[in-house]
């Protein structure tokens, strides 16, 4: 059954780490995958997270299914994360959130669900976008193409170019916004730029997909919410996905959720049923764990300030090495200006090395990084920062 079966290409992020284990360089740093690491170069257990699981643990709790929507209480939360605690929307009824298996998760779901709702539509993703959206809309069947984004000239965003793209397109076409910290190029859109955004979906008719996979890690809670909340002040349905692998630090537990708003409380009601639908063909129910750490750290005063001061460290640190990384390439006496990267928004650069640069740099140096010469800022620290920069300045000059 197998015999002609042909090697499937490696994910071009979550392969560079197999590559990076491989390297037996002592210097090697990884700036590849998009993981926030501390300034010992570790994975952060936060200290809410901790304190939330021992709770949970010394609670001895049974592991029951759960409902196939996941848990009512972290649903809850993430709406108002997402919405504001004084959403009208949410106390409408006009959000269902379901928990799913991390941002990735709540995509496919949602993709999928969109599949059935609009079989014809096309989805259409930033140029250029996170690798996994177009193969993920793929794989739910859709015909995806790209609506322009990133300007290299200005290293900022082709907003006229983006306007011109959304404008054309037909009603009921999909389209993927990342709602803060793009990924992967770091420039996002300014609050009178999300204006317009909603205005052209409002008029053209166009499904709107918030991916919100960073909230946190640009200004803070509330403030990177911007998009979310002009999408739910303007009266349109929308979808939305959450991650809490970053600002949680909660990667391998796969938390993650998928909201809709609706039109109303009766609209929400066949919605989720067919949401559900979707859940149950796929993995039942959500797994309890990370979900519940979540819950239980957004339920508590005590514990969601804690969060949000060790979300405003990791926020800040990744602010600290972008400035730094700034210095020290202009310390080295390095002719290129990269003040542009202190610029940027989330964990990752865009810093317009070529292929060929991020190369020499795997090669030389040991240093990898994504082929499009996108860097994450989170795996400096004060140890690498030097030898990232020298080894910047090296390739610009060869
Ligand atoms: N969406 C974007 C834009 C991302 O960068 C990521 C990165 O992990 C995801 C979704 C997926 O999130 P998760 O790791 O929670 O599946
Ligand atoms: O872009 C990144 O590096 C993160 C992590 O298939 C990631 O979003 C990368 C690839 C992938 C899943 C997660």
């Amino acid at each position: 059954i197998f015999a002609a079966v042909e090697m499937a290409p490696r994910d071009p992020i979550l392969g560079l780490n197999e590559a990076f284990n491989a390297d037996a360089r002592t210097t090697k740093v990884n700036l590849g995958v998009g993981v926030y690491f501390d300034d010992n170069g570790k994975i952060p257990l936060l200290a809410a997270v901790k304190a939330a699981e021992e709770t949970r643990v010394k609670a001895g709790l049974p592991r029951g299914y759960q409902p196939i929507e996941g848990n009512p209480a972290y649903n809850s939360a993430v709406q108002q994360l997402l919405l504001g605690k004084d959403s009208a929307l949410i106390a409408n009824g006009q959000v269902i959130t379901a928990q799913a298996l991390g941002g990735t998760g709540a995509l496919k779901i949602g993709a999928d669900y969109l599949k059935r709702l609009n079989p014809d539509a096309k989805v259409y993703i930033s140029d250029p976008s996170w690798e996994n959206h177009r193969a993920l809309f793929e794989s739910a069947g859709f015909v995806v193409e790209n609506y322009p984004y990133y300007d290299a000239a200005t290293r900022g965003v082709n907003f006229d170019g983006m306007k011109a793209c959304l404008k054309g397109l037909n009603a009921g076409s999909i389209i993927v916004l990342h709602a803060c910290c793009h990924n992967p190029t770091g420039a996002d859109l300014n609050d009178a730029q999300w204006g317009e955004v909603v205005a052209i979906c409002q008029e053209r008719g166009l499904v709107p997909f918030l991916d919100m996979a960073y909230q946190g890690f640009a200004d803070g809670i509330d403030a990177d919410a911007v998009a979310v909340r002009a999408f739910s002040a303007s009266g349109l349905q929308f979808f939305a996905s959450s991650s809490f692998s970053k600002n949680f630090s909660l990667y391998g537990e796969r938390v993650g959720a998928l909201s809709i708003v609706t039109a109303g409380k009766d609209e929400s009601a066949r919605v989720l049923s067919q949401v559900k639908r979707v859940i149950r063909t796929n993995y039942s129910n959500p797994p309890t764990h990370g979900g519940a750490l979540v819950a239980g750290v957004l339920a508590s005063a005590e514990l969601r300030a804690q969060w949000e001061a060790e979300l405003a460290g990791m926020r800040d640190r990744i602010r600290a090495m972008r400035t730094g990384l700034v210095d020290a390439i202009k310390a080295t006496g390095c002719a290129q200006d990269f003040s542009f990267v202190a610029q940027q928004r989330g964990m990752f650069s865009y810093t317009g090395l070529s292929a060929a640069q991020v190369e020499v740099m795997r090669e030389e140096f040991g240093i990898y990084a994504v082929s499009t010469g996108r860097i994450c800022l989170a795996a400096l620290n004060t140890k690498n920062l030097d030898y990232v920069a020298k080894a910047i300045a090296a390739v610009i000059k060869a």
